[in-house]
């Protein structure tokens, strides 16, 4: 159903004032109900000099792109030149991200005009329109090029006809940059091509799905899907032609239908043609995390209430299974009480910001302050970091989502311990981050070692807002309220719903009214940031108490470090039995004592579920002790969650051989010839753990490890995990996951050895079984051997 544009019109600024209205209530609530005053104030002095540091450190890393990596998509700030596409190493599918478009310029024109540079944004804007070309025989990221290309044109272009207006400036400009933002969207559209509208996750953009290497192509992620329409949205109603807001609207309502009717989570893997979930896992953080910012974000661009209804019902769903105090973890969309992973990952810091945007203040301000911790703890807020914050994942490359949730609890609380927060974030950047060429990603927050990257969003996002942080309105040559933020921080103006809307719909019967899912005023019970973020100072070192009364401590959450814990536990009426204290543990109440029941009966469950589940999923890599030996010795591995899983008596054997060069990222492999039917070994890095598998699949290697690429690292004293891949399911080799110590014992072996080491990888329990039936034949035989012979 399409809307007259005077209807249109009153919509917009319909959402605009409710837009502005619902950050002013959250401001007036958080502000008016409370006295106390926010403890470290932030001079204006100090935050100008902030604002001017971001200043400089945008120029500091864009100078370094402009000057030693235009046109290239990216900077590698180590070697101080471009990374191209086919030309510099592969990355494997991290590169997909790359389509040789000059994608870091295209990403941070608005910055520039956000800095007010004009100067600099007219002569940026005209190498664009001189140098950028779409027509390559490149496979993209959909989603990517959408967010950070379509987007950055079409926000270029939108800024550009802003500067024509009111700075008397570029008269020049005839549109150009969003004829291009057409093109490019035209070359996006044969990925939606599917039987559901979901976009396939990559397209060539010269032969769209024609490329064979496509052919294959099923499985994308929901936020790769559900990523597409505020950027198309704007698309149609700038050049007028509907197409792509038509099938950007019917990805999202594709989308929508696969929620799960129990739960309304949703997964995080799914395939385009059937519709089915490959990966059930749910959360708000990597595969997921922008499809319901973009659901929330479409009402508030659109105008289309049917988006806020079905934010408003995943919201729901989040806040009652996935949060869990101030921490968000993953639960199966399917068994939304079971948890799926022991572990967060850093792209859902994002998530405090947009609960911010929604008028939910106070599980944004705990969950910002719990994120603060980690990043106090571990410098950069890792990858991904476990339930009880190490570090599983060490790699920080820079990422902004932590400091958009701090700017948008600023704007929304006006307290300074968000300004000092940014400050920290900012320090922390210039120390660790800045080489003389840019700023380089982290490679392994332990360590501290850089890596040679430095992606389009460092330009586009991290820097951008750090410096709206620090700055002012007035510091500002546009009202940044009148805009929407896309995920990649670019902006598109509310004014967009007046330009008229081609594809308005019915809400469907099961999207409830709006207003049953409502939120009032977060601050109802005297809220304030400070308040809300005191009793979780100490959160991550535990000595605050936080056990939430009325609620049961499950065992599954249970750590018998925790004091609380241990407090909790006793009022149920279990006696924790230590040396000296033999006490008979009485339960507080009734109720309490029934609690303990269930506490201790999970636990027996949990305890029986979690010694078969890592002795059946832990991996081994076995050899014998010597060439004639028929003794062997397992050394502990982890397995992987995109090849094929060895059970039972399964096994690859082979010699093992490392890979040239180590890190296995490049198209091919020195001594390919060699690794073929062998145990391939590479170093976890620079790439993805699934590209290395494909390149050690596509030279013939019989199995691949990947070994850990921090020193010291073990299985004995952390965490044995399983590589994550992307979802697609094209590798047939077993591939398994090895400790630093572990994996030097094994390459110790295969330096002291003349021979090849034959190894065989297997299951872990496989091992044991194999190493006990030996044991009990030896045995047998030896008692054999041992009788009288009169017995015999
Ligand atoms: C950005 O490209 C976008 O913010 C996206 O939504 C998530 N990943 C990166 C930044 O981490």
């Amino acid at each position: 159903m399409s809307t007259t544009s005077s209807e249109s019109f009153v919509r917009g600024q319909r959402l605009m004032l409710i837009f502005l209205v619902a950050m002013c209530i959250v401001v007036a609530c958080v502000l008016s109900t409370e006295t106390t005053m926010p403890t470290q104030n932030m001079s204006n002095k100090e935050r100008a000099e902030l604002r001017e540091e971001a200043r400089d450190m945008f120029y500091h890393a864009y100078n370094a792109y402009m000057q030693n990596a235009y046109p290239a998509d990216e900077l590698m700030p180590l070697s101080c030149k471009g990374r191209y596409r086919g030309v510099t190493p592969s990355r494997g599918d991290m590169d997909d991200i790359l389509g040789n478009f000059s994608m870091t310029l295209v990403d941070t024109l608005d910055t520039l005009v956000l800095l007010g540079d004009f100067t600099e944004f007219d002569h940026a804007v005209k190498l664009v329109i001189r140098d950028v070309q779409f027509d390559s025989d490149i496979i993209v990221s959909v989603f990517e090029t959408n967010i950070r290309m379509v987007g950055g044109l079409l926000s270029a272009h939108i800024l550009a006809e802003y500067l024509q207006k009111h700075a008397d400036t570029m008269h020049w400009y005839k549109g150009e940059l969003l004829e291009m933002s057409r093109e490019l969207g035209y070359r996006l559209l044969p990925a939606f091509n599917t039987s559901t509208g979901i976009p396939h996750a990559r397209v060539n953009l010269r032969l769209g799905m024609k490329d064979p290497m496509l052919k294959k192509s099923r499985e994308t992620c929901t936020a790769c899907a559900g990523t597409i329409l505020l950027e198309f949205a704007a698309l149609s109603r700038l050049t007028g032609d509907p197409i792509f807001e038509v099938r950007a609207h019917a990805a999202m309502d594709a989308l929508w239908k696969l929620r799960h009717r129990g739960s309304d989570l949703m997964g995080t893997v799914l395939n385009v043609h059937s519709g089915d979930w490959v990966r059930r896992d749910s959360g708000v953080g990597a595969g997921i995390d922008s499809y319901y910012e973009y659901l929330f974000k479409s009402y508030v661009l659109l105008g289309d209430d049917k988006y806020l209804a079905r934010f408003n019902r995943h919201y729901n769903a989040v806040m009652k299974y996935v949060s869990e105090g101030p921490m968000l973890l993953d639960v199966l969309m399917h068994r939304p009480h079971a948890k799926s992973k022991n572990f967060m990952d850093s792209l859902l810091a994002f998530w405090p910001g947009l609960q911010v945007l929604s008028g939910d203040l106070k599980p944004a301000v705990q969950t910002h302050e719990m994120l603060y911790q980690v990043m106090q703890m571990h410098t950069f807020i890792p990858e991904a970091f476990t339930v009880d914050f190490q570090i599983h994942w060490g790699q920080h490359p820079l990422r902004p989502e932590f400091i958009e949730s701090t700017y948008f609890l600023y704007r929304a609380t006006g307290d300074h311990h968000y300004l000092q927060v940014g400050k920290k974030a900012l320090k922390t950047l210039q120390q660790h981050a800045k080489v003389s060429c840019g700023y380089a990603a982290v490679n392994d927050v332990r360590t501290g070692k850089h890596e040679d990257r430095m992606d389009s969003f460092v330009l586009s996002e991290t820097i951008k807002y750090l410096f709206l942080l620090f700055s002012d309105p007035q510091d500002l040559i546009i009202n940044v309220d009148e805009f929407v933020f896309t995920t990649e921080a670019h902006l598109l103006p509310l004014s967009i719903a007046q330009l008229g809307n081609a594809t308005f719909s019915f809400r469907q019967t099961d999207e409830h009214n709006v207003l049953d899912f409502m939120r009032t005023c977060p601050s109802s019970n005297r809220l304030f940031p400070e308040k809300v973020r005191k009793p979780l100072r100490n959160f991550i070192t535990g000595s605050c108490p936080r056990t939430t009364a009325g609620k049961r401590l499950s065992a599954l959450d249970f750590q018998a470090s925790n004091a609380d814990h241990l407090r909790a536990v006793y009022d149920m009426g279990i006696t924790m039995v230590s040396v000296g204290d033999r006490s008979q543990g009485k339960a507080k109440s009734h109720e309490e004592g029934e609690m303990g029941l269930q506490f201790m009966q999970e636990m027996l469950e949990l305890t029986k579920m979690q010694s078969i589940n890592q002795l059946a999923q832990l991996q081994a890599v076995a050899y014998a002790t010597d060439e004639n030996s028929q003794d062997w010795i397992a050394l502990m591995a982890g397995p992987s969650h995109f090849s094929p899983e060895l059970t039972g008596d399964q096994f690859v054997e082979g010699d093992v051989i490392l890979a040239k060069p180590l890190r296995a990222c490049d198209e091919s492999l020195e001594n390919a010839e060699e690794a073929k039917g062998k145990v391939l070994v590479a170093e976890r890095g620079d790439c993805t753990f699934v590209s290395k598998a494909r390149l050690a699949q596509k030279v013939g290697a019989a199995a691949l490890i990947v070994c850990d690429n921090v020193p010291g690292s073990s299985g004995e004293t952390q965490p044995m995990f399983a590589m994550s891949g992307d979802g697609k399911d094209d590798v047939l080799i077993p591939v398994v996951f090895m400790y630093s110590m572990e994996f030097g014992k094994l390459s110790a072996v295969m330096q002291r050895r003349k021979q090849p080491l034959r190894v065989r990888v297997m299951q872990m329990v496989e091992f044991k079984r194999w190493q006990l039936a030996k044991e009990q034949r030896q045995n047998q035989t030896a008692s054999v051997a041992q009788k009288p012979e009169k017995e015999l």
